[in-house]
């Protein structure tokens, strides 16, 4: 099982335990992260580790470490997991008090908990490109916060689950959203569009890489709100997230987009990515 980090101590995970009246696992009160890892080194740590503190700061939380201590602990804890490819996912809570939906009046320490998983890059997935579905975003109207309550995204994956699919497509009624844990992008005569980073959307660390890998290579991006008919018209359609990178949709709602494979403007943007991977984390084995 390896080692996870319990408030900034690094302790064994089968002893990492949570009490029933944390607020976390009471109310979903909290905020995560997830980092990728690649050859045991962080991707895009800065970005993951600001955006955390964003997330915690924005319901109240005061974040317990500096980023400097923060990176430093994660990287003992890729050490000591010996993690060469997969996640780190971390979460922090209000901590333990009373059951009473008003913050806690006295000071509470927040509970912040780290382990590490090994995840493989989804090669397969790709070189062929996923399939996807269409469900209404019923989520509410702070998606910019990365919250641990995730039952609206979790019932849009399920029913991807269940209809043999790898990711829902939300929209709010006409307009496309995101992906259940991905944001979507969509191409059109070598125009990239994505959804801004707004209060309805997870501001992607995944989609800001891709921005800055557009702008630095031409390649034209605009963040506007695209509807499900340009999604449906789109030349290619593909993912970003970090575990999933960028990942070709080649179905949507039973439907193919255009032939139904990998396309152009996708895969130079997948080329682009590993090249940073690469220049972050070193070489990546070919698969
Ligand atoms: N939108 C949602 C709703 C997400 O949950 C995620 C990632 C993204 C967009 C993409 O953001 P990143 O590019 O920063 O990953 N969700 C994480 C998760 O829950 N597991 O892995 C990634």
């Amino acid at each position: 099982m390896g080692f996870a980090i319990l408030n900034g101590k690094i302790i064994d995970r089968s002893e990492a335990k949570v009490d029933v009246e944390d607020r976390g696992y009471q109310f979903g009160d909290g905020v995560y992260e997830v980092i990728r890892v690649y050859n045991g080194k962080m991707f895009t740590v800065t970005e993951h580790l600001h955006r955390f503190v964003k997330s915690s700061d924005s319901i109240g939380i005061s974040f317990p470490f500096s980023s400097e201590q923060l990176t430093s602990l994660l990287e003992e804890l890729i050490v000591k997991n010996n993690l060469r490819v997969g996640i780190i996912y971390m979460q922090i809570t209000r901590g333990v008090a009373p059951r009473n939906h008003a913050f806690p009046t006295e000071d509470v320490i927040p509970t912040f908990v780290a382990y590490t998983k090994e995840v493989p890059r989804p090669a397969e997935s790709l070189k062929t490109g996923v399939k996807t579905i269409l469900t209404e975003d019923i989520r509410w109207l702070r998606c910019d916060i990365k919250s641990l309550n995730l039952l609206g995204n979790l019932l849009a994956k399920q029913k991807a689950a269940e209809e043999g699919c790898f990711e829902a497509i939300q929209h709010r009624g006409e307009d496309v959203t995101e992906g259940s844990s991905s944001n979507i992008f969509i191409v059109k005569n070598g125009l990239v569009s994505t959804h801004p980073s707004n209060h309805l959307i997870l501001k992607g660390i995944t989609k800001d890489v891709i921005l800055q890998l557009c702008a630095k290579n031409n390649i034209p991006l605009k963040e506007r709100t695209f509807s499900l008919e340009e999604l449906e018209e789109a030349d290619e359609v593909f993912l970003a997230s970090t575990t999933s990178e960028v990942m070709p949709i080649i179905e949507i709602a039973g439907k193919k987009v255009m032939d139904g494979m990998p396309a152009p403007v996708t895969k130079k943007l997948q080329e682009l990515f590993v090249q940073e991977i690469e220049k972050q984390c070193g070489a990546l084995k070919e698969s």
